[in-house]
């Protein structure tokens, strides 16, 4: 016998079971499977029941007498959230790109400059693999703080091949030791570095011929992105990058039409994408597309806030049958957020999500965006016991309540680490 936690007496248990990924199932975004007077139980790293609060009791105490209990009387319960798309391993800040922004200058001008992507770039290369460390486990810290038990974590900012694995080395260490769960992606395609401004099919090289081979022969990667967007990777590099990518065993996602329509989302069905992320100028026929090959749509609402544009067309790509999912994009220059519910909150009131939709966006289908959704995104018996206790008395209120966070208690595989919104 195990370590036995039940939480007792909720409001609302939102469970996510029931697959809600649409097109696969049939089944609808706003399926959020609530039980009211729940309880669940969990044993070590595993869930184990989850039902009415009366069973749940009765199930921990068939399991011994000794267990803890967690009084959810009042609040709701949720799987741990999941962030499907960071660029969370870098150094510096980018501060400065704000007062240019407000004056008119676009974020891609100041990558054009120099800036942007590069210059983060130069501050990540500049560091040592320890600090790199410390930096990005204070992220992960205040992810935890905010609900979020697994983020994806992309390379991109080292744009060498040493400076691209010491970004993934840097993920995988942390993997180990810290409680957030990483899930690593290679996108050494996600600017072209300035020592190839005039040669950037080299630079592809480079990241084909080169890094991809080191990548895959250290385990260092699940996925591979590319940034494929007017001035930076051409369609057909992308396609070559994720292509050769694929070869590796590492599988493909994109940033489409972040900037302008550019045919990202097309791409993406082509190559079999897990995911194409951004969207906010997709076309109708990418978003079609992306409904058919079964892409998940992974929307970013706060960065087109950050960089002041009109958001992506959540209702468009959920009412042509694409799965959405929801992240921050936590990176030092178009998202500077690690509050996944700040994100949420903008996806009800500018794309005009449900509520029940925003749930199903942050568990479940960020889950099988990041290729995890036997594991985690729903509180099932044998999932990962990954949960949030939301100081809420029912799921909208997430919604309604917005910019504070509403977090009580997290447990990260099965362990308490945040209660009454404090690390433990
Ligand atoms: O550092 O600006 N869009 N990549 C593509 C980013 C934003 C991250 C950054
Ligand atoms: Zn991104």
């Amino acid at each position: 016998m195990g370590e036995v936690i039940y939480i007792k007496n909720a409001n609302q248990v939102i469970t996510m079971s029931g697959a809600t990924n649409q097109p696969k199932t049939g089944s609808k975004m706003s399926e959020i499977n609530l039980i009211e007077g729940g309880g669940v139980v969990l044993e070590n790293d595993r869930i184990i029941f989850v039902g009415k609060d009366d069973q749940a009791e009765q199930e921990a105490k068939s399991r011994g007498s000794s267990f803890t209990i967690l009084d959810a009387t009042g609040k709701i319960v949720t799987p741990g959230l999941i962030d499907p798309h960071t660029h969370i391993v870098f150094a510096g800040s980018r501060e400065r790109e704000l007062e240019w922004r407000l004056q008119g200058v676009t974020y891609m001008d100041i990558l054009k400059q120099g800036g942007g992507i590069l210059s983060t770039t130069d501050a990540t290369r500049a560091v040592t693999q320890e600090i790199l460390i410390e930096e990005t486990s204070k992220r992960l810290d205040r992810f935890l703080l905010y609900g979020v038990t697994t983020v994806e974590a992309k390379s991109g900012y080292g744009l060498t091949v040493e400076d691209e694995l010491k970004q993934l080395r840097v993920a995988r260490l942390l993997q180990e030791h810290h409680p957030v769960d990483l899930v690593s992606t290679f996108m050494g395609a996600h600017a072209i570095p300035r020592e190839y401004k005039d040669c950037p099919d080299e630079y592809v090289r480079l990241v084909i011929e080169e890094m991809l081979p080191r990548v895959a022969g250290e385990g260092l990667a699940e996925f591979c992105d590319v940034f494929c967007e007017k001035g930076v990777f051409t369609v057909e590099q992308s396609e070559q990058i994720l292509e050769a990518g694929k070869k590796y065993g590492l599988k493909p996602k994109i940033h489409a039409d972040e900037i302008v329509s550019f045919g990202g989302a097309e791409l993406a069905a082509k190559v079999g994408a897990v995911s194409a992320d951004h969207l906010l100028k997709a076309s109708k026929n990418g978003i079609r597309k992306l409904a058919e090959a079964g892409v998940i749509a992974v929307l970013l609402p706060g960065t087109a806030f950050f960089l002041r544009e009109e958001p992506a067309d959540a209702r468009g790509l959920i009412e042509a049958g694409v799965p959405v999912a929801l992240s921050t994009d936590r990176n030092p220059g178009s998202s500077p957020t690690e509050s996944l519910q700040l994100i949420m909150n903008l996806a009800c009131m500018n794309m005009r999500m449900k509520p029940a939709e925003v749930l199903v966006a942050t568990t479940i289908n960020a889950a099988h965006a990041i290729g995890r959704a036997k594991e985690i995104g729903s509180l099932e018996p044998g999932k990962k016991a990954d949960l949030v206790l939301f100081d809420a008395p029912n799921y909208p209120y997430l919604q309604y309540n917005f910019g504070v966070n509403l977090v009580d208690t997290v447990i990260k595989n099965g362990k308490v680490v945040v209660r009454e919104g404090r690390r433990i």
